[in-house]
C-alpha cells in the first residue's frame, strides 16, 4: 500500500474516534525556531520554565522517538453554543469556554489511545506516540502543517470555517505519510484581537507575552497576584478569551459544532461567585472533577474569585468578601483585602479596620493597610 491510501485511511481513523477534523504533517525542523528561542530569551514564559525545557525537541519533533516520520494531527470543537445558554450567572461568562465542561486532555488523550490501537492494529509493526499538550511539542506550527488552520496574530491557530474555538492533540508514528497543504494566511491587515487584548500581552503580531496575559495570571500563576494584574485581570476567573471573540473569523463560523463533552454540567453550572470564594475542600473536588479548572487549584480560584469582585464593584459582594477576611487561607484573605479596598463603602472600611487590628500575617497586614490608604509603600 503505498502512502496516500494510508494517509486517507488514518485520517479516517480519526475522524471516527471522535475528532472533528484530522491531517497530515511530515515531521521536518521549525520553520520559526527564532520565534521560540526569542520568546525564551524574553522570558514571555513567565513561570511556566517546562516551557525552556526540551527546546531541542520542541523545535524538531523527529527527534522524539527513533523513527518518528509523521504526525496525525486532530483538532476537537469546543465553539461556544449558538444559544449562549450557558452564559448566565455571574461566574461563567467569565471562565474561558474550553474550561467549563470535561477536561480536553482527558476527553482527547482518550480518542487518542483509541486512534493509536486502531492504528497499530491497521499496521502492525508501526511505532506511535500521542501527545495533547502534555509533551514537547509545539501544537500550533505543527497542526499548521498539517492544514489544520493558519496561525492567526493573537498566536492561535485559525480555521476558515471553524474559527478559533477548537484544541489540538497529535499521534506521532513510525509511518511514511503524505502531507496535506497548508492554509494560507487569514489576517491581511486586520489587528482587532490585538487592539482587544486588554493588557498588551499581544505587544506585536504572532507575540505573546505570558506575563501580561490574563490566561497566565488566572491559570498558572500560583501565590499572590501584583497589583497590576488584579486590575487588568477585570472579571476573569479562568483563562482568557478577548483576543479570540474579536476575531471576525469566530463571529460567523460556518462549520458549526461543539462536542458535548465541552458543555458546562449542571451542577457546575449552579456555582456563582461567592459560592465559589466560599467552597470548601470536598465540594470543590466534587464539583470540579474531571474539570481543567482544577489547573488552578481552589486556592488559585478563590484568589481569582476575590478580585473579580474586587473588579465588578457590585456592592453585594461585600458580605462575602469581609467573612473572607477571617477566612483560614492568608491568600484569600489578601485578596479580599485588595478587593474591599476598590469597594470603598462604609461597611467595608469599618470591616478593613477591624481585621487590620486582629490580623497577624505580616503581608495580609500591608495589604490591609493599602486597602485603606495608609501604606506608604507598595508590597509587590
Ligand atoms: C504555554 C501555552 C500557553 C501560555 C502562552 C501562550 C502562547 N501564545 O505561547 C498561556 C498560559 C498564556 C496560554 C494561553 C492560552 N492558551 Co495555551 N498553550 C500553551 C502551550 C502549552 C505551548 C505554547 C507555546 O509553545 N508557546 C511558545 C510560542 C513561541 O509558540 P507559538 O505561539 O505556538 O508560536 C509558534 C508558531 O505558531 C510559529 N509562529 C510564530 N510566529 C509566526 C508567524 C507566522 C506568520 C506563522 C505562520 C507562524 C509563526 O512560531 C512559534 C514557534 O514555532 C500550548 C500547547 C502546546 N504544547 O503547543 C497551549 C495551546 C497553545 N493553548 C491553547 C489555548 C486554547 C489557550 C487559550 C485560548 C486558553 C484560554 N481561553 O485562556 C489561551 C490563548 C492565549 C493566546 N492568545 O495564545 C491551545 C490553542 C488551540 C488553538 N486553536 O490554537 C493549545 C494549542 C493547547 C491545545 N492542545 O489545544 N497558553
Ligand atoms: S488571552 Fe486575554 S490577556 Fe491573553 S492575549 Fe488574549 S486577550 Fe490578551
Ligand atoms: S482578529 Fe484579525 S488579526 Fe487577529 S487572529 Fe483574527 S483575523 Fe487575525
Amino acid at each position: 500500500m503505498d502512502s496516500a491510501p494510508i494517509s486517507a485511511l488514518l485520517k479516517q481513523l480519526a475522524l471516527s474516534a471522535g475528532f472533528d477534523r484530522a491531517g497530515v504533517a511530515r515531521l521536518a525542523p521549525s520553520d520559526h525556531p527564532a520565534a521560540l528561542n526569542r520568546w525564551l530569551e524574553r522570558g514571555d514564559q513567565a513561570s511556566m520554565e517546562w516551557m525552556a525545557r526540551r527546546t531541542e525537541l520542541r523545535l524538531d519533533s523527529r527527534q522524539l522517538f527513533p523513527g518518528a516520520r509523521s504526525a496525525l494531527c486532530v483538532a476537537l470543537q469546543y465553539s461556544p453554543p449558538a444559544d449562549g445558554r450557558e452564559a448566565s450567572g455571574d461566574l461563567w461568562p467569565r471562565v474561558a469556554r474550553y474550561a467549563r465542561g470535561r477536561d480536553y486532555h482527558n476527553v482527547m488523550g482518550k480518542r487518542l489511545r483509541k486512534l493509536a490501537k486502531r492504528v497499530r492494529e491497521n499496521f502492525p509493526g508501526t511505532q506511535t506516540r500521542i501527545y495533547v499538550d502534555t509533551g514537547p511539542v509545539l501544537e500550533r506550527e505543527l497542526a499548521a502543517r498539517a492544514g489544520l488552520g493558519a496561525v492567526g496574530k493573537n498566536t492561535l491557530l485559525l480555521h476558515p470555517e471553524a474559527g478559533s474555538w477548537f484544541m489540538l492533540g497529535e499521534l506521532f508514528t513510525s509511518l511514511e505519510l503524505v502531507a496535506d497543504p497548508p492554509i494560507a494566511d487569514l489576517c491581511g491587515s486586520c489587528s482587532r484581537c490585538l487592539e482587544a487584548c486588554p493588557t498588551q500581552a499581544l505587544f506585536a503580531p504572532y507575540s505573546l507575552d505570558s506575563r501580561k496575559c490574563i490566561s497566565y495570571w488566572t491559570i498558572e500563576h500560583r501565590g499572590p497576584l501584583p497589583n497590576e494584574a488584579r486590575e487588568q485581570m477585570g472579571d476573569w476567573v479562568f483563562g482568557c478569551d478577548l483576543c479570540q471573540e474579536a476575531c471576525p473569523i469566530n463571529a460567523a463560523p460556518t462549520l458549526e459544532g461543539r462536542d458535548p463533552a465541552f458543555d458546562l454540567p449542571a451542577q457546575r453550572g449552579r456555582l456563582d461567585l461567592t459560592a465559589l470564594l466560599e467552597i470548601d475542600a470536598d465540594a470543590f473536588a466534587e464539583s470540579f472533577h474531571g474539570s481543567p479548572m482544577q489547573r488552578a487549584k481552589r486556592q488559585g480560584l478563590r484568589r481569582n474569585a476575590a478580585v473579580a469582585m474586587g473588579n465588578r464593584g457590585d456592592a453585594r459582594y461585600v458580605e462575602p468578601l469581609v467573612r473572607a477576611l477571617t477566612d483560614r487561607d492568608p491568600l484569600v484573605r489578601r485578596h479580599a483585602a485588595w478587593a474591599l479596598g476598590k469597594m470603598q463603602s462604609r461597611t467595608a472600611i469599618g470591616a478593613l479596620e477591624s481585621a487590620l487590628e486582629r490580623e497577624s500575617d505580616a503581608e495580609v497586614i500591608v495589604e490591609l493597610r493599602e486597602a485603606l490608604g495608609l501604606a506608604d509603600c507598595h508590597a509587590d
